[in-house]
């Protein structure tokens, strides 16, 4: 030990670390209080403990003077999100915070690591308020998919547990199985993509439908009723066939003849 006082050292650190889950979760449910669609599925953080911080240091040469520019991630935190899309916009929300600065970015996503490890990281400057002033710390932010924290817990326990020295084929199985939590995100992706698409038409359609009745209610209006009754007509032909097109271009063609008759023109 080099004599440091560990306990008013971390402080901050604690601090930084509570503050920011805190701010983080309520983000997630300011966004579904405003039925959003919130991004984050849950946030976890952690401070790192003493025995990491100095093998850490050792590992990088960072001088025990120097820890708190030296070690990025004394303070973490951690945003796991159903997709992967889901963590670009986790990104964009901090980077638009005005409570902490961003320092800079790590994409292990686009730049996965040898491991297979992936995940989105962004350094950030955040002031802790203290009774001797602001105190401004670094914090790594971790924002990841479910899956790629699946893999990333174990692959970690398990580095862990063997020290660093897992047998070569047991990495090669690991980064398999990395690349197969990558898929299942992928394939988690185009799933929800097709049920966002199939949503899209359904409410397109439900709004067509709207329109072309109010239209052909105000046919009637316009006392124009052979008219309206034979679009009625055409409009329960092509909802039987399902023809979106078809009413979309029914839709066109009778608000031209509701503009003819409001212009007082024959039907
Ligand atoms: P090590 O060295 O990684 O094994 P709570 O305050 O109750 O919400 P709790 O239970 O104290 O949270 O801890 P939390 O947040 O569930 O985290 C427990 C473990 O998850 C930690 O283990 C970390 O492994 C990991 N973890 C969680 N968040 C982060 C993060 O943001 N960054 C990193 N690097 N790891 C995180 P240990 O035993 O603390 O640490
Ligand atoms: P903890 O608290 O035990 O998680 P370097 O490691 O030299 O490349 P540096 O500065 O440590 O660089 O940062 P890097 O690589 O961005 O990684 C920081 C953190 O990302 C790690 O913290 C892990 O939490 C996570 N991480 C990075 N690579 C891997 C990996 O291959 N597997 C897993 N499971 N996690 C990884 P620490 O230092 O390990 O601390």
């Amino acid at each position: 030990m080099d004599g440091r006082d560990w306990g008013k050292f971390l402080l901050p650190y604690q601090q930084a670390v509570e503050e920011l889950k805190v701010k983080l979760k309520s983000l997630r449910s300011e966004l579904k209080a405003r039925d959003e669609y919130a991004p984050i599925e849950f946030v976890t953080g952690r401070v790192k403990r003493i025995s990491s911080i100095l093998e850490k240091a050792r590992k990088m040469a960072v001088p025990l003077d120097k820890l708190e520019t030296g070690i990025e991630d004394i303070a973490g935190i951690r945003i796991m999100c159903q997709f992967v899309d889901d963590i670009h916009r986790v990104a964009d929300l901090i980077r638009n915070r005005k409570d902490m600065r961003l320092v800079y970015e790590k994409d292990y996503i686009t730049n996965y690591k040898d491991s297979g490890y992936r995940s989105y990281h962004l350094i950030v400057e955040y002031p802790v308020q203290t009774s001797l002033g602001s105190k401004p710390v670094l914090a790594e932010i971790q924002i990841r998919t479910l899956a790629m924290n699946f893999w990333a817990t174990i692959e970690h326990s398990l580095n862990y547990k063997y020290r660093e020295q897992l047998p070569d084929h047991v990495r090669e199985r690991l980064r398999k199985a990395a690349e197969g939590a990558f898929q299942l995100d992928n394939e988690m992706s185009s799933i929800r993509q097709e049920i966002v698409d199939s949503q899209q038409e359904f409410e397109e359609s439900a709004g067509i439908v709207r329109k072309v009745m109010n239209h052909i209610q105000e046919l009637y209006f316009h006392r124009k009723i052979r008219e309206a009754a034979n679009f009625q007509l055409r409009f329960n032909e092509l909802w039987e066939q399902e023809d979106i097109r078809g009413l979309k271009e029914l839709s066109a063609e009778i608000q031209a003849a509701i503009d003819r008759a409001g212009k007082g023109g024959a039907s």
